[in-house]
């Protein structure tokens, strides 16, 4: 069993309320996929509701954090030690197209250190949680990263750049380079489940770059809790800045890591 902290309760109480919104949109969105504007603005909307959701859920239990939401930007706080990171839909694409794959991202930074996590898959019911020195939980099962230490059995996930997202030609070059080396590529549509997967030991190793800080904080803290690494595209420890990620177990994030640094020099 999880003993968690009272703020973690209150992220997984946030969590649930919205994810009741977004079981019930998630269904109406089937219904909408033969009107001819498609369902856009109903997930826009979804998408704006949950995040009000949360917001409230977690203002009310602790009022004064500072905020910083995929939808509504920064909102300062009086307790400027404390923000949350929050993504209220993370696999937008997913939902939109009726791929039951999406998930909420909450995380909690103390004196700006990443110290509480959590990613929610409304669909599969799975509430990944970690908190700093306590260990990473799957539905209150203990969950760890995977052990395996050669690339040419991992499973290794990333996320592939789209209609107007950058660096098109550098991913096809890393790709073509890790695909060579890997028991296989998959590739989900959101970045939070993705950590959260290789927190859970399921995927083995993870990479994706132009990332916002909210698809990617509460995972950081569940793969590190789950005993795994994570660092930048470059090694370093800049991911919420430069939107880059690499992550797994301690020697498949490094040989992940030197394998994107091979493509890079051939890019
Ligand atoms: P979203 O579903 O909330 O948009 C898929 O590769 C991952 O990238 C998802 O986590 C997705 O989050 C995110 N993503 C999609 N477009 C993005 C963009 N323009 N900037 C940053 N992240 C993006
Ligand atoms: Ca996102």
């Amino acid at each position: 069993m999880s003993r968690h902290t009272p703020s973690m309760s209150i992220m997984v109480a946030a969590a649930r309320k919205a994810a009741r919104g977004l079981q019930r949109d998630f269904g109406e969105v089937e219904n909408l996929q033969v009107s001819l504007k498609g369902p856009a603005n109903f997930v826009t909307a979804a998408d704006k509701k949950a995040e009000k959701v949360i917001f409230e859920e977690l203002s009310k239990g602790r009022p004064g954090y500072g905020f910083l939401m995929e939808e509504g930007g920064v909102v300062e706080g009086a307790d400027k030690s404390h923000r949350w990171i929050i993504d209220p839909l993370d696999g937008t694409t997913n939902f939109l197209h009726g791929i039951p794959m999406f998930s909420i991202s909450i995380a909690l930074e103390r004196e700006g250190q990443l110290v509480a996590g959590l990613v929610y898959n409304p669909i599969s019911d799975e509430m990944f949680i970690a908190e700093k020195g306590q260990g990473a939980f799957l539905n209150d099962r203990r969950i760890r990263v995977a052990a395996r230490r050669e690339l040419a059995q991992s499973v290794v996930a990333t996320g592939i750049p789209h209609i107007g997202r950058p660096d098109h030609a550098r991913f096809n070059t890393e790709l073509g380079v890790v695909m060579n080396e890997v028991a296989g590529v998959r590739r989900m549509g959101s970045a939070a489940l993705d950590l959260a997967y290789i927190a859970a030991g399921r995927f083995d190793a993870y990479w994706e770059a132009a990332l916002s800080p909210w698809d990617m904080a509460a995972g950081i803290v569940l793969v590190r809790e789950a005993g795994g690494f994570v660092s930048d595209l470059k090694g370093g420890d800049t991911m919420l800045k430069s939107g880059g990620i690499i992550a797994g177990n301690d020697a498949l994030y490094r040989k992940l890591g030197d394998l994107l640094k091979k493509a890079h020099k051939q890019a």
